[in-house]
């Protein structure tokens, strides 16, 4: 007995169409209550994934939208229920009334996630193709979009959930021979089983290490641009993203905190924060800028270091090069390339990757742009919907490899079947994890709880 949700499922803006969904056991009968189609076709007689033209009516009965209704008899539908959907016409105001119409007529609003939380309850999708819901929905570019898809086409349960069945081949053999000694079965011969097991830690390991890429494609990479005052930081940030957003002025302190902004290059998306200008300072304010710009260059997967090519380096500029040196990844641009250059010690910015560039012109930025999209295109890519971006799935394949790595010790080893068989039956619960089949429930409600009302 499943009660009746609804919402709407696209966005809160005036729009060509908006849809509010209904998922339930009474959704259709809802759904007849506040719907009067043109040609009086009852919809708890209505086929399938048909259109039906008609007036959504509020809940006194008046007319409020002419619009498009289409029901799924459970367990043909998305979430295996039975479902009812209104495509109207995209005014926030109509939907808010359809919506009320539905609660008026017995339907409750539906939670975060609500509807792919029983499409994956039902048996329609396992977890992994639940989170690849949300990834479609949250992703930046057209690769993570194209990943995510594969995902909901069961690119990564497919494979864990073969390595999953061959897991539990291994413990149901194992536990018919001890259980059932008079039967007539194969003796359990442990070592027969090795190559399975390689054949597994490898193909997890290839998913493990498909995860760098994946996180970069997913959250795209934190990049901090830093620098002494005024030269330039912030106009390189503007220049990035293509519009005014930081102030910039030739007062050294223009930015006193961090600004965020996200710009797409080709296939990944880098997360730029530019910080208030690296110097000693006594004003309480500057102080604290200057150490969230510490904190941004520490916490950084890329650090942008500004100089200004038209002055001489300072002890500020070298405190500066201190810190792109400590970075995983580091890049020095000498920026006012447009202005006549200062005689620079050059040995001080020895062995770190170097752009010349102008903010203000433009000069060099391509480049420099080019630069970073290869610095980060490297490593396993993964084929496409293989890739894995969702940090919950990418710890349970990492305990999975250690669990069968260690159950290939104790089989080196010589131990006993069932000491074996504990890493065994470890890997098997970690891998059942990534389709939800041995997930706990407190943890599957978290995971729904990220999602969008409406999805
Ligand atoms: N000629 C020239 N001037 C530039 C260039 N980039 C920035 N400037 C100028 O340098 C001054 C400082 O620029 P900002 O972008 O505010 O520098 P900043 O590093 O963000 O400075 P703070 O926020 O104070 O740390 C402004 O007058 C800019 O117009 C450039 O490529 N060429
Ligand atoms: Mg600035």
């Amino acid at each position: 007995m499943a009660d009746t949700i609804a919402a709407i499922a696209t966005g809160n803006v005036i729009s060509a169409i908006g849809i509010i969904r209904m998922s339930g056991d009474d959704a259709i009968k809802i759904a007849a209550k506040v719907f009067r189609s043109v040609r009086n076709v009852d919809l708890e007689k209505a086929e399938n994934r048909k259109l039906y033209y008609g007036y959504l009516l509020d809940k006194n009965g008046n007319n409020i939208d002419l619009c498009l209704c289409t029901i799924s008899r459970g367990p043909h539908s998305y979430t295996g229920e039975n479902t009812a959907e209104f495509q109207c016409h995209g005014s926030p105001v109509v939907l808010a009334e359809g919506l009320s119409s539905l609660f008026a007529a017995g339907a409750r609003q539906a939670g975060p996630g609500e509807f792919t939380k029983r499409a994956f309850l039902n048996g329609c999708m396992d977890l992994s193709q639940a989170e690849a819901v949300i990834d479609i929905i949250e992703a930046e570019t057209s690769e993570a979009a194209q990943n995510a898809v594969g995902q909901l086409d069961k690119a990564v349960s497919i494979k864990t959930d073969a390595i999953y069945d061959d897991l539990c081949d291994i413990m149901a053999h194992f536990h018919a021979v001890l259980d059932y000694p008079d039967e007539d079965i194969e003796d359990f011969q442990l070592e027969s089983y090795k190559e399975i097991l390689d054949k597994d830690e490898k193909e997890l390991k290839y998913l493990l290490s498909t995860y760098d890429r994946g996180k970069i494609m997913k959250e795209g990479i934190k990049c901090a641009v830093i620098g002494k005052p005024n030269v330039g930081k912030s106009s390189l940030l503007n220049a990035l993203v293509g519009y005014e957003r930081a102030i910039v002025t030739d007062i050294a302190g223009t930015t006193r905190d961090t600004i965020e902004e996200k710009i797409r290059l080709g296939k990944t998306v880098l997360r730029l924060v530019d910080t208030a200008g690296i110097h000693k300072t006594e004003d309480k304010v500057e102080k604290i800028g200057v150490d969230r710009a510490m904190e941004a260059a520490s916490d950084a997967q890329l650090v942008i270091a500004v100089f200004d090519g038209s002055c001489e380096l300072t002890d500020e500029d070298m405190f500066v090069i201190e810190q792109v040196r400590k970075a995983n990844n580091g890049v020095i641009l000498l920026n006012k390339s447009d202005k006549d250059r200062a005689v620079i010690n050059m040995d001080a910015f020895h062995g770190i990757k170097l752009y010349e560039v102008s903010a203000k012109t433009g000069d060099g930025i391509d480049e420099f742009c080019k630069a970073v999209e290869e610095m980060f295109a490297g490593g396993p890519k993964g084929r496409t919907g293989e890739i894995i971006t969702n940090a919950r799935q990418a710890g349970a394949i990492g305990a999975a490899v250690d669990a069968i790595a260690s159950a290939k010790v104790a089989m080196e080893e010589g131990l006993t079947p069932d000491c074996v068989l504990v890493g065994v039956e470890q890997a098997m619960m970690n891998i059942g994890e990534i389709s939800g089949k041995t997930i706990r429930e407190d943890i599957t409600a978290r995971i729904f709880e990220r999602f969008c009302v409406g999805k």
